[in-house]
């Protein structure tokens, strides 16, 4: 199916960054998943071209572009390479939080930065105990004086190690949502620790690892939103997972749209009992369930996109909604494309293990597909 046909002016912005990943991310991805190397020098490139703060506002050196672009975009990256795209999603994320909930200060300080992709990013909510039921977290940030003293690890931190600034939730007051507070914590600060990259299934080409609080001190005004920001940690964190969550949807879509290309032209091209395997209608109904997955997840993604970007009521549950959907059925096309090469599916060179490796911890991460699920039958249930 061709792309859907797009304003002159949205499709600039997709060429564009179909342009940088076929150039800069397709010819090495495979690689960098072997070595396990963090792009960091093409992931700043990302940043001088804009994709490092998408739709953060104009004024702090973002590209002020609306979360439909983001989408595309983030598709056609993850296209070339889904771990990059997943993290420049997660760098993004925290570029949009400073942005939005930062003081005038803050956006001043930190922003321009993390733009232009010269400060690193990573999103610290998770801890040991406290993944999914995120609002039971227990990373403390007590006051004192003109300061907070963070105390408490955060499990699972993408680019954990490597980033710059660290955008924490911990608790500055009860138990639940509102006693919790969005920190910003820079690299070096006395205290700040980390623990060694973990060994993955897949994601190899950036790391995971545990960022750890022994005391750390910080002043008060790395609170984000400044005095006023006090108890709303939760709300932060959770605005920036809607559109976290569209965009490592459209990750999942990258992948397996770039699974389905070449499976296809494999099917043509390969021959078994004297035809293509096209020819064969049971791998041509294959075809047309993966063309189908892929064309229906991109609507239900498009379509949550423009609800974030319009304000909609229901955005909660339609990012939810196209976090669920889309990571699951781009799996399965995925793991279809690997199946459809056979053997040489399985091998590293086709480069589609790698995609169905990379693709299957999107059902995990930014809320797993059952919190997806409870978010939406939540939401049914007010209705
Ligand atoms: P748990 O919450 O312990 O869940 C275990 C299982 O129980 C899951 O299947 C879950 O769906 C299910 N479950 C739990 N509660 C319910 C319920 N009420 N109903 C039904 N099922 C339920 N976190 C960050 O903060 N920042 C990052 O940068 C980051 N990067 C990550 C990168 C990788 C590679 C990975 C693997 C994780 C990353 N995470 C990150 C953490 C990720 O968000 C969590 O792993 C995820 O939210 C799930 O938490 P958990 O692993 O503690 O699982
Ligand atoms: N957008 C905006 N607000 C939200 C929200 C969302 N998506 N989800 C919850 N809230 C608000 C909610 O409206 C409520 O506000 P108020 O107090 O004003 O009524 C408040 O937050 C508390 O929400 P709940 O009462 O629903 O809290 P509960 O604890 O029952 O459930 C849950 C919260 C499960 C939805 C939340 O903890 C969650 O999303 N868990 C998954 C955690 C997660 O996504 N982790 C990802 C880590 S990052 C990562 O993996 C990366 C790779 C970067």
């Amino acid at each position: 199916m061709p792309y859907p046909k797009l304003p002159d002016d949205d499709r600039i912005v997709v060429e564009a960054a179909r342009d940088f990943a076929r150039k800069r991310l397709a010819p090495h991805s495979l690689e960098w998943d072997a070595t396990e190397h963090f792009p960091v020098d093409e992931m700043r490139e990302a940043g001088s071209l804009g994709m490092a703060a998408i739709y953060t506002k104009e004024d702090v050196g973002g590209s002020g572009l609306r979360r439909i672009d983001g989408v595309r975009i983030f598709e056609e990256l993850a296209k070339a390479d889904p771990v990059t795209a997943a993290f420049l999603s997660i760098h993004n994320m925290c570029t949009w939080m400073v942005d939005t909930y930062g003081t005038t200060e803050q956006r001043k300080r930190w922003v321009p930065k993390m733009a232009s992709m010269e400060h690193i990013a990573s999103y610290c909510l998770t801890e040991p105990g406290a993944g999914s039921d995120a609002a039971a977290l227990s990373t403390s940030a007590r006051r004192e004086g003109d300061e907070y003293v963070l105390r408490g690890s955060k499990q699972f931190i993408s680019g954990g190690g490597v980033s710059d600034v660290y955008v924490v939730m911990a608790r500055t007051g009860d138990a639940g949502p509102r006693g919790i507070s969005t920190f910003v914590v820079e690299k070096g600060t006395p205290g700040l620790s980390f623990g060694p990259p973990e060994a993955k299934m897949g994601w190899h080409n950036q790391p995971t690892a545990q960022v750890i609080f022994d005391d750390v001190r910080v002043s008060a005004d790395a609170m984000l939103g400044g005095p006023d920001g006090e108890g709303t940690g939760f709300s932060i964190a959770m605005n920036g997972l809607n559109g976290g969550r569209l965009n490592i949807a459209a990750c999942s879509m990258g992948g397996a749209q770039a699974a389905y290309d070449k499976a296809l032209v494999y099917a043509t091209e390969r021959e078994a009992f004297g035809k293509p395997l096209i020819a064969e209608p049971t791998i041509s109904a294959t075809l047309a369930e993966m063309a189908t997955s892929l064309e229906a997840s991109r609507l239900l993604l498009w379509r949550a996109a423009e609800a974030l970007d319009a304000d909609d009521p229901d955005k909660v549950e339609l990012c939810a909604m196209a976090k669920r959907f889309v990571t699951e059925s781009c799996f399965t096309v995925a793991d279809q494309a690997l199946q459809l090469h056979g053997g040489y599916g399985y091998l590293h060179e086709t480069g589609i293990e790698k995609i169905v490796r990379d693709l299957r911890v999107n059902r995990i991460l930014e809320g797993t597909n059952e919190i997806m699920r409870m978010v939406i039958g939540r939401a049914e249930a007010q209705r």
